[in-house]
Protein backbone atom coordinates (compact mmCIF):
# COMPACT_ATOMS: atom_id res chain seq x y z
CA UNK A 1 0.00 0.00 0.00
CA UNK A 2 1.33 3.48 -0.90
CA UNK A 3 2.08 5.49 2.15
CA UNK A 4 -0.25 7.67 3.66
CA UNK A 5 0.76 11.21 2.94
CA UNK A 6 0.02 14.85 4.39
CA UNK A 7 1.28 18.02 2.46
CA UNK A 8 0.93 21.28 4.32
CA UNK A 9 0.89 24.18 1.79
CA UNK A 10 1.92 27.69 2.71
CA UNK A 11 0.77 30.48 0.30
CA UNK A 12 3.17 33.29 0.72
CA UNK A 13 3.88 36.65 -0.71
CA UNK A 14 6.94 38.46 0.44
CA UNK A 15 6.92 36.41 4.27
CA UNK A 16 10.60 36.69 5.09
CA UNK A 17 10.17 37.34 8.33
CA UNK A 18 7.59 34.68 9.38
CA UNK A 19 8.08 31.87 7.03
CA UNK A 20 10.61 30.14 8.52
CA UNK A 21 8.96 29.43 12.48
CA UNK A 22 5.86 28.83 9.97
CA UNK A 23 7.66 26.02 8.62
CA UNK A 24 9.52 24.76 12.35
CA UNK A 25 6.20 25.09 13.82
CA UNK A 26 4.62 21.95 11.27
CA UNK A 27 4.99 18.48 13.26
CA UNK A 28 7.37 16.14 11.48
CA UNK A 29 5.41 12.89 12.78
CA UNK A 30 1.22 12.60 13.61
CA UNK A 31 0.21 9.17 14.03
CA UNK A 32 -1.13 7.73 11.48
CA UNK A 33 0.65 9.85 8.97
CA UNK A 34 3.69 8.05 7.37
CA UNK A 35 4.69 11.00 5.56
CA UNK A 36 4.26 14.90 5.58
CA UNK A 37 5.38 17.33 2.73
CA UNK A 38 5.77 20.98 3.21
CA UNK A 39 5.37 22.88 0.28
CA UNK A 40 5.53 27.17 -0.22
CA UNK A 41 4.09 28.51 -3.33
CA UNK A 42 5.62 31.88 -3.62
CA UNK A 43 3.62 34.62 -5.14
CA UNK A 44 6.03 36.34 -6.90
CA UNK A 45 7.81 37.27 -3.57
CA UNK A 46 10.56 40.03 -4.08
CA UNK A 47 12.17 39.65 -0.85
CA UNK A 48 14.14 36.23 0.72
CA UNK A 49 10.68 34.22 1.33
CA UNK A 50 12.09 31.43 -1.08
CA UNK A 51 15.70 31.92 0.28
CA UNK A 52 14.26 31.40 4.28
CA UNK A 53 12.16 28.96 3.57
CA UNK A 54 14.67 26.64 2.35
CA UNK A 55 16.50 27.26 4.87
CA UNK A 56 13.85 25.92 7.21
CA UNK A 57 13.71 22.61 5.46
CA UNK A 58 10.69 23.10 3.25
CA UNK A 59 10.10 20.32 1.14
CA UNK A 60 9.26 21.41 -1.84
CA UNK A 61 8.83 25.57 -3.15
CA UNK A 62 7.17 26.66 -5.85
CA UNK A 63 7.49 30.03 -7.04
CA UNK A 64 5.77 32.41 -9.69
CA UNK A 65 7.66 35.02 -11.78
CA UNK A 66 5.34 37.40 -10.98
CA UNK A 67 1.89 38.27 -8.50
CA UNK A 68 -0.73 35.88 -9.19
CA UNK A 69 -3.39 36.37 -6.53
CA UNK A 70 -3.99 34.04 -3.08
CA UNK A 71 -6.59 32.52 -4.60
CA UNK A 72 -4.67 31.51 -7.81
CA UNK A 73 -2.21 30.68 -5.87
CA UNK A 74 -4.36 28.40 -3.16
CA UNK A 75 -5.79 26.59 -6.10
CA UNK A 76 -2.36 25.78 -7.60
CA UNK A 77 -1.08 24.08 -4.18
CA UNK A 78 -4.06 22.03 -3.84
CA UNK A 79 -2.88 20.84 -7.42
CA UNK A 80 0.63 20.35 -6.79
CA UNK A 81 -0.34 18.77 -3.32
CA UNK A 82 -2.52 16.19 -5.45
CA UNK A 83 0.35 15.61 -7.80
CA UNK A 84 2.39 14.39 -4.65
CA UNK A 85 -0.41 12.18 -4.00
CA UNK A 86 -0.82 13.69 -1.17
CA UNK A 87 -4.28 12.16 1.16
CA UNK A 88 -4.66 15.29 3.68
CA UNK A 89 -3.96 18.61 2.37
CA UNK A 90 -3.70 21.70 4.59
CA UNK A 91 -3.05 25.08 4.25
CA UNK A 92 -1.94 27.44 6.38
CA UNK A 93 -0.86 30.96 6.59
CA UNK A 94 2.92 32.36 5.94
CA UNK A 95 2.59 35.33 8.32
CA UNK A 96 2.80 33.08 11.12
CA UNK A 97 -0.71 33.84 12.69
CA UNK A 98 -1.65 30.18 13.19
CA UNK A 99 0.23 27.88 14.86
CA UNK A 100 1.44 24.69 12.87
CA UNK A 101 1.92 22.91 15.86
CA UNK A 102 -2.53 22.43 16.11
CA UNK A 103 -2.47 20.64 12.79
CA UNK A 104 -2.55 17.25 14.14
CA UNK A 105 -5.78 18.45 15.84
CA UNK A 106 -6.89 19.95 12.37
CA UNK A 107 -6.76 16.77 10.89
CA UNK A 108 -8.34 14.22 12.74
CA UNK A 109 -12.06 14.74 12.01
CA UNK A 110 -10.15 13.71 8.58
CA UNK A 111 -8.66 10.81 9.99
CA UNK A 112 -11.56 10.10 11.93
CA UNK A 113 -13.92 9.75 8.86
CA UNK A 114 -16.09 12.56 10.06
CA UNK A 115 -15.72 15.11 7.86
CA UNK A 116 -13.73 15.89 4.20
CA UNK A 117 -13.37 19.51 5.02
CA UNK A 118 -11.71 21.25 8.45
CA UNK A 119 -11.75 25.33 9.04
CA UNK A 120 -9.68 26.26 12.04
CA UNK A 121 -12.03 28.38 13.73
CA UNK A 122 -10.69 31.28 15.50
CA UNK A 123 -13.85 32.85 16.73
CA UNK A 124 -14.41 29.09 18.43
CA UNK A 125 -11.04 29.37 19.71
CA UNK A 126 -8.46 31.76 20.70
CA UNK A 127 -8.01 35.42 19.19
CA UNK A 128 -4.57 37.12 20.69
CA UNK A 129 -5.43 40.59 18.64
CA UNK A 130 -7.48 41.13 16.04
CA UNK A 131 -8.10 45.00 14.48
CA UNK A 132 -11.78 46.36 15.40
CA UNK A 133 -12.51 46.67 11.30
CA UNK A 134 -11.28 42.94 10.55
CA UNK A 135 -13.32 41.71 13.22
CA UNK A 136 -16.39 43.07 12.00
CA UNK A 137 -15.62 42.32 8.57
CA UNK A 138 -14.71 38.55 9.41
CA UNK A 139 -17.78 38.61 11.24
CA UNK A 140 -19.79 40.05 8.37
CA UNK A 141 -18.39 37.78 5.88
CA UNK A 142 -19.30 35.06 8.11
CA UNK A 143 -22.87 36.22 8.54
CA UNK A 144 -23.28 36.45 4.23
CA UNK A 145 -21.98 32.99 3.59
CA UNK A 146 -24.10 31.69 6.01
CA UNK A 147 -26.67 33.10 4.86
CA UNK A 148 -25.93 31.57 1.14
CA UNK A 149 -24.73 28.47 2.48
CA UNK A 150 -27.76 27.96 5.21
CA UNK A 151 -25.36 26.57 7.63
CA UNK A 152 -23.61 28.61 10.60
CA UNK A 153 -20.04 28.48 10.36
CA UNK A 154 -18.56 30.60 13.34
CA UNK A 155 -15.16 31.66 10.88
CA UNK A 156 -15.48 31.25 6.95
CA UNK A 157 -12.06 33.68 6.42
CA UNK A 158 -10.30 31.37 8.35
CA UNK A 159 -6.93 30.61 6.12
CA UNK A 160 -5.82 27.85 8.11
CA UNK A 161 -7.83 24.73 7.21
CA UNK A 162 -7.67 20.92 5.86
CA UNK A 163 -8.61 19.28 2.97
CA UNK A 164 -9.20 15.11 1.89
CA UNK A 165 -8.26 14.05 -1.02
CA UNK A 166 -11.91 13.80 -2.55
CA UNK A 167 -12.32 17.54 -1.87
CA UNK A 168 -9.36 18.72 -3.23
CA UNK A 169 -10.22 16.65 -6.17
CA UNK A 170 -14.02 18.07 -6.31
CA UNK A 171 -13.34 21.82 -5.53
CA UNK A 172 -12.60 23.90 -8.44
CA UNK A 173 -11.63 27.19 -7.21
CA UNK A 174 -12.41 30.06 -9.93
CA UNK A 175 -11.73 33.53 -8.37
CA UNK A 176 -7.82 34.95 -8.48
CA UNK A 177 -8.49 37.10 -5.40
CA UNK A 178 -9.53 35.18 -2.42
CA UNK A 179 -10.70 31.33 -1.94
CA UNK A 180 -12.30 31.68 1.86
CA UNK A 181 -16.00 32.04 1.04
CA UNK A 182 -15.58 29.98 -2.69
CA UNK A 183 -14.04 27.10 -1.26
CA UNK A 184 -17.20 26.70 1.35
CA UNK A 185 -20.15 27.58 -0.96
CA UNK A 186 -18.92 25.13 -3.47
CA UNK A 187 -18.26 22.23 -1.06
CA UNK A 188 -22.11 22.48 0.37
CA UNK A 189 -23.09 22.46 -2.81
CA UNK A 190 -21.07 19.58 -3.48
CA UNK A 191 -22.24 17.41 -0.38
CA UNK A 192 -18.73 17.94 1.45
CA UNK A 193 -19.02 17.43 4.86
CA UNK A 194 -17.52 20.48 6.62
CA UNK A 195 -16.38 20.51 10.17
CA UNK A 196 -14.86 23.43 12.53
CA UNK A 197 -12.53 22.80 15.25
CA UNK A 198 -11.23 25.41 17.46
CA UNK A 199 -7.77 27.13 17.04
CA UNK A 200 -5.19 30.09 18.00
CA UNK A 201 -4.86 33.52 15.96
CA UNK A 202 -1.68 34.92 17.15
CA UNK A 203 -1.25 39.23 16.41
CA UNK A 204 0.15 39.55 12.89
CA UNK A 205 3.98 40.68 12.28
CA UNK A 206 3.69 42.94 9.96
CA UNK A 207 1.26 44.72 7.70
CA UNK A 208 -1.32 42.51 5.82
CA UNK A 209 -0.55 41.41 2.21
CA UNK A 210 -4.00 40.89 1.54
CA UNK A 211 -5.88 43.38 2.90
CA UNK A 212 -4.75 46.88 2.16
CA UNK A 213 -8.15 48.82 2.43
CA UNK A 214 -11.08 46.87 3.89
CA UNK A 215 -13.47 48.22 1.45
CA UNK A 216 -11.83 47.38 -1.80
CA UNK A 217 -11.56 43.79 0.52
CA UNK A 218 -15.39 43.92 0.96
CA UNK A 219 -16.07 44.64 -2.41
CA UNK A 220 -13.64 42.21 -4.10
CA UNK A 221 -14.86 39.28 -1.74
CA UNK A 222 -18.36 40.46 -1.91
CA UNK A 223 -18.68 40.10 -5.76
CA UNK A 224 -16.82 36.47 -5.79
CA UNK A 225 -19.45 35.08 -2.93
CA UNK A 226 -22.44 36.96 -5.13
CA UNK A 227 -20.50 35.24 -8.51
CA UNK A 228 -20.19 32.21 -6.66
CA UNK A 229 -23.73 31.84 -5.67
CA UNK A 230 -24.64 32.73 -8.64
CA UNK A 231 -22.93 30.04 -10.23
CA UNK A 232 -24.15 26.88 -7.93
CA UNK A 233 -28.09 28.33 -7.34
CA UNK A 234 -28.82 29.87 -10.69
CA UNK A 235 -32.38 29.14 -11.02
CA UNK A 236 -32.87 30.65 -7.56
CA UNK A 237 -30.72 33.85 -7.99
CA UNK A 238 -32.63 34.41 -11.03
CA UNK A 239 -36.06 33.35 -9.91
CA UNK A 240 -35.47 35.74 -7.00
CA UNK A 241 -34.49 39.17 -9.30
CA UNK A 242 -37.19 38.08 -11.68
CA UNK A 243 -40.05 37.59 -9.23
CA UNK A 244 -38.83 40.63 -7.27
CA UNK A 245 -39.48 42.65 -10.21
CA UNK A 246 -42.52 41.08 -11.05
CA UNK A 247 -43.95 41.77 -7.60
CA UNK A 248 -43.07 46.02 -7.70
CA UNK A 249 -45.30 45.40 -11.11
CA UNK A 250 -47.67 44.14 -9.64
CA UNK A 251 -48.12 46.54 -6.75
CA UNK A 252 -48.21 49.73 -8.96
CA UNK A 253 -50.52 47.38 -11.56
CA UNK A 254 -53.15 46.76 -8.39
CA UNK A 255 -53.79 50.53 -7.87
CA UNK A 256 -54.21 50.51 -11.65
CA UNK A 257 -56.86 47.46 -11.70
CA UNK A 258 -58.66 48.56 -8.47
CA UNK A 259 -58.98 51.75 -10.44
CA UNK A 260 -59.99 50.17 -13.68
CA UNK A 261 -62.32 47.93 -11.71
CA UNK A 262 -64.19 50.92 -9.80
CA UNK A 263 -64.26 53.32 -13.21
CA UNK A 264 -64.29 51.95 -15.97
CA UNK A 265 -60.88 53.92 -16.72
CA UNK A 266 -57.57 53.48 -16.76
CA UNK A 267 -56.08 56.95 -18.50
CA UNK A 268 -55.69 58.73 -15.02
CA UNK A 269 -53.22 56.00 -14.22
CA UNK A 270 -51.31 55.56 -17.33
CA UNK A 271 -47.85 55.92 -16.21
CA UNK A 272 -48.34 53.70 -13.26
CA UNK A 273 -50.19 51.39 -15.91
CA UNK A 274 -46.93 51.87 -18.58
CA UNK A 275 -44.44 51.14 -15.69
CA UNK A 276 -46.41 48.07 -14.41
CA UNK A 277 -46.15 46.36 -18.22
CA UNK A 278 -42.72 47.42 -18.17
CA UNK A 279 -41.52 45.71 -14.87
CA UNK A 280 -43.46 42.51 -15.77
CA UNK A 281 -42.24 42.01 -19.20
CA UNK A 282 -38.81 43.01 -17.55
CA UNK A 283 -39.48 40.67 -14.43
CA UNK A 284 -40.74 38.13 -16.82
CA UNK A 285 -37.45 37.96 -18.90
CA UNK A 286 -35.35 37.73 -15.73
CA UNK A 287 -37.69 34.56 -14.92
CA UNK A 288 -37.07 32.94 -18.35
CA UNK A 289 -32.98 33.63 -17.73
CA UNK A 290 -33.39 31.85 -14.60
CA UNK A 291 -34.46 28.58 -16.57
CA UNK A 292 -31.31 29.05 -19.19
CA UNK A 293 -28.76 29.91 -16.34
CA UNK A 294 -30.37 26.60 -14.77
CA UNK A 295 -29.76 24.45 -17.76
CA UNK A 296 -25.99 26.32 -18.11
CA UNK A 297 -25.44 25.09 -14.53
CA UNK A 298 -26.61 21.54 -15.34
CA UNK A 299 -24.04 21.71 -17.70
CA UNK A 300 -21.76 22.87 -15.49
CA UNK A 301 -22.22 19.92 -13.30
CA UNK A 302 -21.43 17.91 -15.86
CA UNK A 303 -18.23 19.63 -17.01
CA UNK A 304 -16.76 19.29 -13.13
CA UNK A 305 -17.58 15.50 -13.17
CA UNK A 306 -15.70 15.04 -16.10
CA UNK A 307 -12.51 17.76 -14.24
CA UNK A 308 -12.97 15.89 -11.57
CA UNK A 309 -12.50 12.82 -12.91
CA UNK A 310 -9.83 14.17 -15.42
CA UNK A 311 -7.70 15.54 -12.31
CA UNK A 312 -8.21 12.12 -10.44
CA UNK A 313 -6.39 10.51 -13.35
CA UNK A 314 -4.36 12.53 -14.21
CA UNK A 315 -2.88 14.15 -10.59
CA UNK A 316 -3.30 11.44 -8.68
CA UNK A 317 -1.50 8.21 -8.66
N1 LIG B 1 0.03 33.82 -2.88
C1 LIG B 1 -0.34 34.94 -2.31
N2 LIG B 1 -0.45 34.94 -1.01
C2 LIG B 1 -0.83 36.07 -0.46
C3 LIG B 1 -1.11 37.25 -1.18
N3 LIG B 1 -1.48 38.18 -0.32
C4 LIG B 1 -1.43 37.56 0.88
N4 LIG B 1 -1.02 36.31 0.79
C5 LIG B 1 -0.82 35.31 1.84
O1 LIG B 1 -2.07 34.97 2.35
C6 LIG B 1 -1.99 34.79 3.74
C7 LIG B 1 -2.98 35.71 4.40
O2 LIG B 1 -2.62 37.03 4.16
P1 LIG B 1 -2.55 38.09 5.29
O3 LIG B 1 -1.76 39.23 4.79
O4 LIG B 1 -2.10 37.46 6.56
O5 LIG B 1 -4.06 38.48 5.39
P2 LIG B 1 -4.87 38.76 6.70
O6 LIG B 1 -4.32 37.95 7.81
O7 LIG B 1 -6.26 38.38 6.31
O8 LIG B 1 -4.70 40.21 6.91
C8 LIG B 1 -0.54 35.06 4.14
O9 LIG B 1 0.11 33.82 4.24
C9 LIG B 1 0.01 35.86 2.98
O10 LIG B 1 1.37 35.65 2.75
C10 LIG B 1 -0.94 37.20 -2.59
O11 LIG B 1 -1.12 38.15 -3.33
N5 LIG B 1 -0.56 36.02 -3.09
MG1 LIG C 1 -2.88 36.89 8.43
Amino acid sequence: MSPFRLAVMIPAYNEEKTIGKVISEIPREITQIDEIIVIVIDDGSTDNTRKMAFEAGVDKVISFKQNKGLAFTFKKGLDVALELNSDIIVNIDADGQYDGKEITALIKPILDNRAEIVLGSRFKGWIEYMPLQKRVGNSLATKVTNLLSGLKFSDTQTGFRAFSKEAALRINVMSNYTYVQETIIQAIDKRLKIVEVPVHFRRRKGKSRLISNIFSYSKRAGLTILKTYRDYKPLRTFLLIGGFVMLIGLVFGLRVLIHYLNTGLVTPYLPSAILTAVLLIVGFQVVTLALIADMIGNNRKVQEEILYLLKKKNLTK
